[in-house]
């Protein structure tokens, strides 16, 4: 089935603008940074990546006849609070199961950005002192049972909506609006960078330009900390996504390129690295990241971009995912 085939429940504002970011361009010396940007895609509780992967969700969900939505994150997941909001918007329940993914010493960590914003949004929200793990969890299970328990239809999205059957297909169509935005613009993106945890993001991405005629690089920065397990993802992901919206061929490795070197040691601690790119990306653009994810990967942009493996005369697109919410359980990085 073609991409265009596979149903949609719209939940973003139409294509997510891209814009150039001139004066981390010019910082850097070279190569044309481009953004576009998922953390404005929807009003649906500041979207971000995870609203365009559910628009290929919901309507399987509604057919499953599902009345309660359920998923996974750590406390300060932005895929659990989207999660919140579309089941808000389709009325539907939402139990959350919040798991302690990050040891990072913050006393309202579970109270503020985007936990509370799923409060806010009527969730059932779940504390659980678990890990961190991109896998399927006892916890998830345990919630779907629960729901079946009380009577209700549970529809389970594993940890963001990544190894879910449909979840590489609205990063796919990402691509598919980057090849039409790029003739809007006149504009050809070489490279494309994205942060990488869960993998169909990344993965989707690489499905759906897989399938274009004009081959490009699409960088990976994995921010987990865990990079077989990212890498091992991603790939099998795109995999499954290229066969589902029938590419026609098998993927290549080299179109499977997941980096390590900016996530730290931890998944959801920021490095020097990570507050170095938060403040560059503030001071010079106005734009702001988040010291989980997009940090991360503008970390790596900034390093492959300034040693020249990214070509002076490229133009380069960096996904902004959204994550900002996140940012007021890590007051503490920036006091002065
Ligand atoms: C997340 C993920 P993938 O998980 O699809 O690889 O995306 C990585 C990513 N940027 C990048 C932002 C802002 C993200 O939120 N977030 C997770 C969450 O629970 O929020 C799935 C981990």
């Amino acid at each position: 089935m073609a991409l265009a085939d596979f149903p949609r429940y719209p939940l973003t504002f139409g294509p997510s603008p891209i814009h150039p970011l001139d004066r981390l361009s010019a910082h850097l010396g070279g190569a044309r940074i481009w953004a576009k940007r998922e953390d404005v895609n929807s009003g649906l509780a500041y979207g971000g990546n995870k609203t365009r992967k559910l628009e290929y969700l919901v309507p399987d969900a509604i057919a499953s006849g599902a009345d309660t939505l359920v998923s996974i994150g750590g406390y300060q997941s932005n895929h659990t609070r989207q999660v919140a909001a579309v089941a808000a918007r389709i009325g539907m329940k939402a139990l959350l199961v919040q798991e302690k993914w990050v040891d990072w010493p913050d006393s309202v960590g579970d109270r503020v950005g985007n936990i509370l914003l799923s409060r806010i949004m009527g969730a059932e929200v779940r504390l659980d002192p678990a890990g961190f793990g991109i896998g399927f969890k006892s916890s998830w299970e345990r919630a779907l049972q629960d729901v079946r328990d009380r009577g209700g239809v549970p529809y389970g999205i594993p940890a963001g909506a990544s190894d879910h059957r449909l979840g590489g297909l609205g990063f796919a169509n990402w691509a598919m609006e980057v090849e039409q935005q790029e003739r809007e613009l006149g504009v050809f993106f070489d490279t494309v960078v994205v942060c990488s945890v869960t993998g169909s993001t990344h993965a989707g991405m690489i499905a759906g330009f897989a399938a274009q005629d004009r081959p490009r690089r699409v960088i990976g920065i994995d921010a987990s900390a865990k990079i077989d397990e990212t890498r091992e993802q991603v790939a099998r992901i795109a995999r499954r996504t290229a066969e589902l919206i029938e590419v026609g061929r098998e993927l290549r490795e080299d179109e499977i390129t997941v980096l390590e070197g900016w996530a730290g040691e931890l998944y959801g601690i920021p490095v020097e690295s990570t507050i170095e790119a938060m403040k560059l990306t503030g001071s010079l653009e106005g734009v702001i990241i988040d010291p989980v994810y997009e940090g991360k990967s503008m970390a790596g942009l900034i390093e492959l971009v300034g040693g020249g493996d990214i070509p002076k005369d490229s133009n380069v697109l960096y996904a902004h995912l959204g994550g900002q919410p996140a940012l007021n359980a890590y007051s503490a990085l920036f006091t002065s």
